[in-house]
């Protein structure tokens, strides 16, 4: 399987390793950076790690996160897009629900929009068209602020799936290609600890029922803290590989992280045990 993002193609057939690099003062995994040249020099480092791609985030949506203005979300991410477009051949994804800031992060070199909305705003369909770019369409249900209230499902497999659906006519309406389309669950927006077991449990059906490729974010999440009694987040990360190991046997095609070189064994030994069995 590919993924066609803008000029190139990453090839999804060994599983992605997609390095988290928030650029953000309040991120809950604690590895928040905030000058552009820390930001390169961490970039740099996960991609010398194995990342195949960089996701760049301007806005924190951990729970109760409040938004944050366009300007703001602007000044964050532009620069540092810029250079690592310049500097680095890295893909470039960046982690934005703002159409505005699609636009001028593709006009800077980005290659994949995360749309942690999954194109609620109908506009960012038409963007990321416009530019060739790829798109992953997370799930979540309600806004960072307001998410973890009392989330309610009938069935959330469904829920999900159901949306991923919708969404993804909506993106190949606008002109998004077939192949340019990644699919996410949403981890933690808008889930109860059992919803996100639950959707990690599908992995395998969800593969199975869709052609787009799955993409897992559970890196240092609240719910991998409370199954191993890990406060902090940056003790969740051998959780965290766990995880990895299970979703990428199960199928899942990309992963975003914030410790590479650890998931990225993890993905290796699937690999082999896949190759072995084949
Ligand atoms: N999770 C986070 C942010 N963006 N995007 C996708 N596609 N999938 C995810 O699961 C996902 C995401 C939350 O993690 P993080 O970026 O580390 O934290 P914060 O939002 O606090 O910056």
């Amino acid at each position: 399987m590919k993924l066609r993002v803008r000029d190139k193609i990453i090839d999804l057939d060994e599983p992605v390793i997609m390095g988290v690099l928030n650029v953000t003062p309040d991120s809950f995994s604690g590895d928040g950076v905030v000058d552009v040249a820390a930001a390169l020099e961490q970039a740099r480092v996960m991609v010398g790690e194995g990342a195949r791609v960089i996701d760049v985030g301007g806005e924190s949506s951990r729970p109760g996160a409040q938004a944050v203005s366009l300007d703001e979300e602007l000044r964050r991410v532009v620069p540092v897009v810029e250079r690592l477009a310049r500097e680095t051949t890295a893909v470039i994804s960046v982690d934005t629900a703002k159409p505005e800031v699609a636009q001028a992060v593709l006009e800077a070199g980005a290659h994949i929009i995360n749309d942690i909305t999954g194109l609620r705003d109908e506009r960012m369909a038409g963007v990321v068209a416009k530019y060739g770019a790829a798109v992953v369409l997370m799930h979540m249900q309600g806004t960072p602020e307001t998410m973890q209230r009392d989330p309610q499902y009938d069935d959330v497999v469904r829920e999900v799936a159901e949306f991923w659906r919708q969404r993804t006519r909506r993106a190949r309406a606008a002109g998004v290609g077939a192949d340019q389309i990644v699919l996410d669950p949403g981890i933690g927006f808008g889930k109860t600890m059992e919803h996100n077991l639950e959707l990690l449990r599908a992995t395998r059906n969800l593969v199975a029922e869709f052609r787009e490729p799955v993409l897992i974010g559970a890196s240092r999440k609240g719910f991998i803290g409370r199954l191993t009694g890990h406060e902090e987040a940056r003790d969740r990360v051998f959780g965290t590989v766990a995880l990895t190991a299970m979703v990428v046997r199960d199928g899942a095609a990309m992963v975003r992280v914030h410790d590479v070189a650890a998931n990225l064994d993890a993905v290796k030994l699937v690999q082999v045990w896949r190759d072995e069995r084949d």
